[in-house]
């Protein structure tokens, strides 16, 4: 039986990778920050089946004790602090995690098992102001934010442990990847829970930021899979993970309101813009200043042929059954919310 460690295992893609690896019989181990209340995250539902070891990305220490109690054959480095926008907030906390974090796990590897198996969890934020369309493995990197500048560092440090000391480390370079699970600040989410809201008649409107930003979006569960093949190949490699789509936030928008029967009438452009509900002439959607970054990546868009052909990877969730899942299951979800506040 295969022993794997993922760090980031409470988080959207450690909870699915968890999942599939337990499927596929491995015995997990996952790491978790030590918090004032015990909060699973994503993983309460397996919580039994997985062994929980107390560790932070900052503290080496804390990560070889991960690695001597998990034995790990395979370690998946997913934690994060993942917010683009906090990482202006709090620019070392994002280095510190992202950055040196890598390193710290990089080296409990070669302490205890630097037979294992590595994956990092790069981004296609580190393409930033894209210097081409689509992106690939070959694009030059133009980060914009300090998480895309720490996540940078990560992915290299990655490749020059794998070229000084022949580890198997690999970077997946993952486009935007969203699901029931995303965190409620990313935009996806935001989005589906207030569409959830006002349906159910609990809120008027959602404030966002920059409308006409492009991303190049696909469901977690899917891309987990491809994390899991590349550690399965007989060279270690980076490969990107995208779906050669790119959409506006706006055209998010309009694919969320349309799935719960709303049509959004586009009015007015920048600040100002703002979205009715066509059938009784309410807005919905509003803009606010407060959302935009201080640098933005307009767009991104990724070929991911390179994992077709090597590792078989192929998406099985398009867009729209993205956008309705999420929806639907936000409706559950605030539908609940309002049996239990009508019974108090
Ligand atoms: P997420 O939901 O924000 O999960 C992040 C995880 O990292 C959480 O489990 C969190 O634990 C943990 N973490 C944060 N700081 C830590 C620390 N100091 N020590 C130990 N654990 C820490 O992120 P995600 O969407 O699943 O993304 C997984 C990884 O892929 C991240 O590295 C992210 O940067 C990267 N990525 C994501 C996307 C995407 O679109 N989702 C695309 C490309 C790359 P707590 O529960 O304690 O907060
Ligand atoms: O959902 P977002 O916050 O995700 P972002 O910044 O693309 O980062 C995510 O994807 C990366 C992969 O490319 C990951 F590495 C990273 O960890 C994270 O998972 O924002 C998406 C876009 C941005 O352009 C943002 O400016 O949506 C725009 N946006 C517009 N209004 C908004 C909002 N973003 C947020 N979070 N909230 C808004 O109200």
């Amino acid at each position: 039986m295969k022993h794997a460690l993922i760090t980031g295992i409470t988080g959207q893609d450690g909870s699915y990778l968890a999942e599939l690896l337990l499927e596929k019989g491995y015995e997990v181990y996952g790491i978790m920050r030590r918090k004032s209340v015990v909060d699973y995250g994503n993983v309460g539902h397996i919580k039994d089946k997985v062994h929980f070891i107390y560790a932070d990305m900052t503290d080496l220490v804390s990560l070889v004790n991960a690695m001597r109690i998990s034995q790990a054959d395979e370690v998946y480095n997913l934690a994060a602090q993942s917010f683009v926008a906090t990482s202006w907030e709090q620019p070392i906390a994002t280095a510190d995690i992202d950055a040196i974090g890598v390193t710290n796990m990089l080296e409990a590897i070669r302490t205890v098992k630097p037979e294992s198996h590595f994956y990092q969890a790069s981004t296609s934020e580190m393409f930033g102001l894209v210097q081409e369309m689509p992106q690939t493995e070959k694009t030059p990197f133009y980060p914009r934010s300090p998480y895309g500048v720490a996540k940078l560092y990560g992915h290299w440090i990655t490749k020059n442990y794998r070229e000084s000391y022949d580890m198997f480390a690999c970077s997946g370079i993952l486009f935007n990847h969203e699901s029931e699970r995303r965190g409620k600040e990313f935009v996806t989410r935001k989005i589906t829970d207030a569409v959830a809201r006002i349906k159910l008649g609990v809120q008027d409107y959602v404030e966002l930021g920059n409308m006409d930003s492009k991303r190049d979006w696909g469901h977690s569960k899917d891309y987990v899979r491809a994390m899991w093949l590349m550690l399965q190949q007989e060279k270690p490699d980076d490969y990107v993970i995208a779906t050669n789509e790119t959409r506006t936030v706006r055209e998010f928008v309009e694919t969320a309101f349309t799935h719960v029967g709303i049509k959004v009438e586009w009015r007015g452009y920048g600040v100002d813009e703002v979205g009715i509900n066509k059938e009784n002439g309410s807005i919905i959607v509003k803009v606010n200043k407060q959302f935009f970054r201080p640098a933005e990546v307009d767009v991104l868009l990724g070929n991911p042929k390179k994992a077709d052909t090597e590792l078989k990877w192929v998406r099985e969730i398009p867009f729209r059954e993205l956008v309705t899942r999420m929806v639907d299951n936000d409706m559950s979800l605030v539908a609940e919310e309002i049996k239990i506040a009508n019974l108090k």
